[in-house]
């Protein structure tokens, strides 16, 4: 027998990795190349196998550890004796001999406590030692009523603030009773789920068992009741046996899975990131080790969804659509797509998938205004402009956007904190050839109708001819997408971010009106407030329209 000391290899031009995963605990069985930990780096993710065939008999790493090359990660002595001295010194001292055989034949596993009844046996199965006294969170339950496991098979998956683990079924059987649900928070201990076995395959009595209530034994953990030469200070040892299986190495996935139904492996860090980006991981080609996804996988994945238009999108586990041959039908035309019209397409999507859109309607009784608007056609003329709905719509809003400056505000520090402008510039979409751009008038609360007619035509005419200025189409806090003119009673336009609102306005036409006494032909605008309901609520989103509303039926309101 002899020790060999297994050390961090060149880690690729990083000062030091990160131990994201351990794979083994004291006390495994490994074989040469079997992988121990995973690091990752800010270049890479890698698993760091052993060198040698043997017995774990040291772990002196644990998940968060920054480990530099050459750092000492465990020491394996190669034997043929599967089980350490100390590991059967354990089991023999506190259970019966049958158990203990047992326990010699199956190593260590997982958690949990158990009861016999007549050839079945009930196992609870509490929250192992995590490494903390402080309550994690149970981001992801992994099975449901009923449902049965193998042993090995993810439980729950727990998430502490350096860490996600996965607890494992200690043995094969069906869940009978679910303790805990996702989104909770639990601590060391805590029953999490009640697994029927046949008896005939329950092994484990904890080391430091106790008389159980009713049907249940006290909680220990497998590695407890396994290695008295693991300290229960040592919380990154007591949380590795629960992240991994012995003999589970990577292949099997049982430690790797995303916690999300995929098999595809990855270490905690990368399955986190993996939540937040809401990908799911099955989606995700691992260029690592055995397939592993890595960071770098994630981040191609989320750019190459953004960049490729609905047909695939971060978050939602759709499959692409497919490219269909339409040739096969019948003649076709195949062209590109303007820049224009797929950045268009990227801000979209990417609007669309991250603000939780709610869309409020309303209808603006113009009739005055058009009155009003009809009278001035011949000063419009003696001016050189054109007076359309969309200058007294800019004005009326820029008048409700003072009132309500929440829909002039945007999200800032990630969602920390509003940024409320003290400015009012509103976007106008201008549908062109090339696609659809928004140009912006600045300083609309400060400007007259006319003043605000003159620039609307300015700008449309220079969006047409792609004669914009990148400022100005910068620094809109709202924006206005007018149909009016093509026709539609109405749409539900996609927020344009970091904006809150968007406006759409619809082709106005002349309804019935009760006004008290009898309907009343009446001109109404169809308008369409779309908002994120991160930051804008019902309320406030109803007291801008209706202001809104309320001065376009009587423009006198804009200058009170
Ligand atoms: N209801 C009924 N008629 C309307 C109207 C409305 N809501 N809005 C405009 N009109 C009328 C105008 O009064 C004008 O008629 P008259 O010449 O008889 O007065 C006519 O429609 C044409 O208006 P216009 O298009 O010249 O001017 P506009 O101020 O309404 O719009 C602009 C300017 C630049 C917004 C518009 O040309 C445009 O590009 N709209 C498309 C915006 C868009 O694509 N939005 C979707 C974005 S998401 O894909």
């Amino acid at each position: 027998m002899s020790k060999h000391t297994i050390t961090v290899p060149d880690i690729g031009g990083s000062d030091a990795a990160e131990v994201v995963e351990v794979l083994v605990a004291v006390g495994d069985q490994v074989d040469e190349e079997q992988g121990l930990v995973v690091l990752e780096s800010d270049k890479a993710s890698m698993e760091i196998p052993s060198d040698v065939s043997g017995t774990v008999v040291e772990l002196l790493v644990a998940e968060g550890d920054a480990l530099a090359e050459g750092a000492t990660l465990a020491v394996v002595e190669t034997t043929s004796d599967p089980l350490p001295e100390h590991h059967l010194e354990t089991a023999s001292s506190t259970v019966d001999a049958e158990a203990t055989t047992q326990e010699e034949q199956h190593p260590p596993e997982a958690a949990s406590t158990e009861t016999v009844t007549s050839g079945n046996a009930e196992l609870v199965v509490p929250v192992p030692d995590i490494g903390t006294d402080e309550a994690v969170d149970l981001i992801e339950l992994e099975i449901e009523l009923g449902q049965t496991v193998t042993e090995g098979d993810t439980l729950v998956v727990l998430e502490s603030d350096k860490a996600s683990m996965d607890v494992p079924a200690p043995q094969a059987g069906v869940i009978r009773e679910i303790f805990v649900s996702a989104g909770q928070q639990v601590k060391e201990g805590d029953n999490l789920v009640r697994l029927e076995v046949s008896a005939s395959t329950v092994s484990k009595v904890p080391a430091d068992a106790e008389p159980a209530p009713e049907s249940t034994l006290p909680r220990a953990t497998a590695d407890q009741s396994s290695s008295t030469t693991r300290s229960s200070s040592d919380p990154s040892a007591e949380t590795i046996v629960q992240r991994k299986q012995p003999g589970a190495g990577a292949d099997s996935g049982a430690a790797s899975n995303a916690g999300d139904g995929s098999d595809n492996y990855a270490g905690p860090a990368v399955r986190k990131l993996a939540r937040e980006f809401g990908v799911p991981l099955a989606a995700v080609r691992g260029t690592g080790p055995r397939n592993r996804v890595l960071k770098e996988d994630l981040h191609r994945y989320v750019q190459e969804a953004l960049e490729s238009g609905p047909s695939r999108s971060p978050g939602v586990a759709l499959a692409d659509i497919p490219d269909v041959d339409f040739a096969q039908f019948g003649p076709v035309d195949i062209v590109d797509r303007s820049r224009l019209d797929k950045l268009t397409a990227t801000n979209m999507q990417r609007s669309w998938l991250s603000v939780p859109h709610v869309t409020q309607f309303d209808d603006a009784d113009i009739s005055d205004l058009e009155d009003f608007r009809k009278s001035l056609k011949d000063e419009a003329d003696r001016r050189g402009t054109k007076l359309t709905p969309l200058p007294f719509l800019l004005k009326a809003a820029a008048v409700a956007l003072k009132t309500n400056p929440k829909i002039n505000s945007s999200l800032s520090d990630g969602g920390e904190t509003l940024t409320f402008k003290n400015y009012v510039h509103i976007g106008m979409a201008v549908d062109t050839p090339a696609g659809l751009v928004v140009p912006v008038l600045r300083d609309v609360d400060q400007k007259s109708v006319w003043e605000i007619a003159k620039e609307v035509f300015e700008l449309a005419e220079k969006a047409r001819e792609r004669k914009l200025k990148p400022a100005e189409m910068q620094g809109a806090g709202f924006t206005i997408s007018s149909l009016g003119a093509i026709g539609g009673r109405g749409f539900t336009p996609i927020v344009n971010t970091p904006e809150v609102a968007i406006l759409g306005v619809g082709r106005a036409a002349i309804g019935p009106v009760w006004n008290g006494t009898a309907f009343a032909p009446r001109k109404l605008l169809p308008l369409a407030l779309s908002y994120d309901h991160r930051v804008v609520n019902g309320g406030d989103a109803g007291r801008f329209l209706t202001e809104l509303c309320g001065i376009l039926k009587d423009m006198r309101r804009a200058i009170l």
